[in-house]
């Protein structure tokens, strides 16, 4: 496959660590709310095995906040997600999908409940502020709803405790997943939370400061030496191996949470008011007609650029792969691929055209590990 330039712009939004992966070998980007996102450093499988055994440093600014406070952003929140988050609390995070009236996924963040009336909503790839100024302005609540400049580093691998213990001290290592604490550094106080992009283990911290962030940033360089720790970012192999979904690659608009096998983050049956309710019950009284699924395919090589066909035997479609990549671990291409309920059986075989080529492939349950 033929690569190109990104060409930079204002529009492309670099982040304020963007110099110093350039200097320590970043070698692709992607694009992410409109900011760059590191997609490689060198090889995938060598940052793979690395990722798995030490720990990385992420520059994951493109995960933007959305910060919405004021006297209604519990509703306003509560509005946009299909999760009920009347018990939430103070300090913890919550994975929660965001559809609109016909239950179609806008988003899938991570929320963060910073004080009972204010939120962080930290975003996939889609512009989530727009919906929540026009919900807000359509109902007219009483909030405020910007972008913070909030700048998120994720510390990544099973290391990662032992180099945040050494940088934080003990109480770090005490924190559970998914909740969050202040921590000061270099006179600065950082959220971090025990959260991140990756099955590994590790923190993001939600850098507000950008001067100590960056001493913090080569402070991890420095006293990660003895984790063997390297610059990282997301990466394709073990996100799919872990089932860590994508919005606009596994999911997008077009898609709804019970499609997508987010049951655990859609209840119905509570009195919390959110947009597409009564759609999501329609669906699932009615039952889904399609489901997201895993893929494993015959074949030593694959680049998903978009949606490719999975067909059986009388050559009509079945469902489409949405993502995928070679797995060292299982020494064949494994995806994650939206299948038409009768076809979304496990070991259901299927054939798929890669290059011109045919291969032969069987639907898996997810995640792969
Ligand atoms: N961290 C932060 N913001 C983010 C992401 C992140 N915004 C964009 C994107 N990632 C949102 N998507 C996800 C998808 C999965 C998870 C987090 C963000 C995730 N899921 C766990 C799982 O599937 O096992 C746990 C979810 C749970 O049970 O609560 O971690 O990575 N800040």
């Amino acid at each position: 496959m033929k690569n190109y330039f990104v060409a930079k712009s204002r529009r492309l939004r670099s982040t304020p660590y963007t110099s110093r992966i350039e200097n320590q070998g970043v070698t692709a980007y992607s694009v992410y709310n409109h900011m760059l996102l590191p997609a490689a450093f060198g090889s995938l499988e060598d940052s793979y095995y690395h990722l798995k055994e030490h720990v990385q440093v992420w520059d994951v600014a493109g995960e933007r906040q959305v910060e919405i406070s004021g006297k209604d952003s519990g509703k306003l929140v509560q509005l946009m997600t299909c999760r009920d988050l009347s018990k939430s609390n103070v300090g913890r995070c919550y994975y929660c999908p965001i559809i609109d009236d016909k239950a179609g996924l806008i988003n899938d963040p991570v929320i963060l409940k910073l004080g009972e009336d204010r939120w962080w909503v930290s975003i996939a790839d889609s512009d989530v502020i727009l919906f929540a100024k026009g919900l807000a302005i359509g109902n007219n609540f009483d909030v405020n709803i910007f972008e913070p400049n909030v700048d998120i580093l994720a510390v990544q691998g099973p290391k990662s405790f032992k180099l945040m213990e050494n940088i934080f001290g003990k109480k770090i290592t005490q924190m559970k997943f998914f909740s969050f604490d202040y921590f000061e550094f270099a006179g600065a106080k950082h959220l971090i939370a025990r959260s991140g992009w990756s099955k590994q283990g590790g923190y993001e911290i939600y850098v507000e400061n950008t001067e100590s962030g960056l001493v913090l940033y080569d402070k991890l360089f420095e006293a990660g030496k003895e984790f063997n720790v390297k610059p990282g970012c997301p990466n394709l192999i073990e996100r799919i191996e872990s089932a860590l979904l994508s919005y606009g690659n596994d999911m997008d608009n077009n898609d709804n949470p019970l499609e997508c096998g987010l049951d655990k983050y859609v209840n119905l049956d509570t009195e919390v008011n959110f947009l597409g309710k009564e759609k999501l019950k329609e669906v699932r009284k009615k039952g889904i007609t399609r489901k997201l699924m895993g893929v494993m395919i015959e074949a030593k090589e694959i680049n998903v650029s978009k949606s490719i066909n999975l067909t059986n035997d009388k050559n009509s479609k079945i469902g489409e792969l949405r993502s995928g990549v070679y797995s060292p671990h299982f020494k064949k291409v494994i995806g994650i691929a939206m299948l038409d309920k009768p076809y979304c059986e496990i070991s259901q075989t299927f054939k798929i055209s890669i290059n011109g080529d045919v291969f032969e492939g069987k639907v898996c349950d997810l995640p792969f590990i």
